[in-house]
């Protein structure tokens, strides 16, 4: 029988760093293929890496190569990964992970994929920008991102800026709450909303020092309770587009993709890119900033981590 080993690739430097406990973070690629245009999107994956280092920690970037998954990329790699038209990578969550793997394709891990796989690894921590939800209009489509599922079952922390503000954040909210994900404001009450601080609605939980994040991670596990904790950290407010500019953009954006008919995977890449138009690029900005924001976060609760793993 074929090895899982087999079809797994952890660059040395992850694969020191794991073996001495050393805090390591892991990073997506879909937000590298699908959600960011050629070269920003190389531009920020290379950043995001500098600041994990920066910060004490190892990045461990994810991805799908010939079939083979990737725990951390080489640069080259990256770069590769950076060129490649969105059209011609897979986008995978939990439904089609291993039928990439099976084929031998090149796959962009989506949150719940890299979940999965960062946990395969062991690998406790996660940097991403927004993550999936429920859809607006989910009530009819029942479009709602495997993302939130697979909270409910891999323990890993995901830090996020909150949930895309293109989907229905109090429908995001219930579902996580439904599916027991603890979701954890930090530095503020209220629920950051991606490229806005405000979302007008409260986060169930509030934790400041990443310390207690990567406790209440560790505990939850102890207590023999499966899934993650999300993390929303506000983009910094120096960068934020606020919520009474970004919302009618989003509206725009939302009503050309039900004229265009987009549906299932490619709804969230065609409204990022039509919200990048819109906002004639700031919108990519602050997706970056906010991406950089959680790489330094993320780096601390993996520090704490590792100290809790002492
Ligand atoms: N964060 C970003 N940009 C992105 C994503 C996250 O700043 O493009 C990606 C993640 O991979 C997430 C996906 O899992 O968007 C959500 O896609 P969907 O709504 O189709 O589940």
């Amino acid at each position: 029988m074929t090895s899982l080993a087999n079809h797994i690739r952890t660059t040395s430097e992850v694969a020191r760093a794991l073996q001495d406990g050393a805090p390591v973070v892991a990073l997506e690629s879909t937000i590298i293929t699908h959600g960011m245009p050629f070269p920003q999107n190389l531009d920020m994956a290379r950043k995001v890496e500098a600041e994990i280092r920066a910060a004490g920690a190892i990045p461990a970037t994810i991805a799908v190569i010939d079939g083979v998954i990737c725990i951390g990329l080489e640069d080259e790699a990256m770069e590769g990964l950076a060129r490649i038209p969105a059209a011609q990578v897979m986008k995978l969550s939990r439904a089609d992970l291993a039928g990439c793997v099976a084929m031998g394709r090149t796959g962009a891990t989506t949150v719940a994929a890299t979940m999965i796989c960062a946990h395969l690894a062991g690998i406790e921590v996660f940097a991403t920008g927004g993550i999936g939800g429920v859809h607006r209009g989910a009530e009819t489509s029942f479009d709602i991102s495997a993302d939130l599922q697979e909270l409910a079952q891999t323990p890993v922390t995901v830090v996020c800026a909150g949930a895309k503000a293109i989907l229905d954040l109090p429908k995001t909210l219930e579902v996580l709450e439904t599916l027991g994900v603890p979701v954890i404001a930090v530095g503020q009450d209220q629920l950051p909303a991606f490229w806005s601080r405000e979302s007008g609605l409260r986060a169930p939980l509030r934790m400041d020092d990443p310390a207690l994040i990567a406790l209440a991670a560790s505990l939850r596990g102890r207590m023999g309770l499966p899934g993650g904790h999300l993390v929303a950290n506000p983009i910094p407010p120096e960068a934020e587009i606020p919520r009474s500019v970004i919302a009618p953009i989003v509206d725009q954006a939302l009503e050309d993709a039900a004229r265009h008919r987009i549906a299932a995977k490619a709804v969230t890449p065609y409204l990022l890119q039509r919200i990048f138009e819109l906002t004639e690029g700031a919108s990519l900005q602050s997706n970056i900033a906010l991406v950089l924001n959680n790489a330094r976060f993320s780096a601390q609760i993996a520090i704490a981590a590792a100290e809790l793993r002492r």
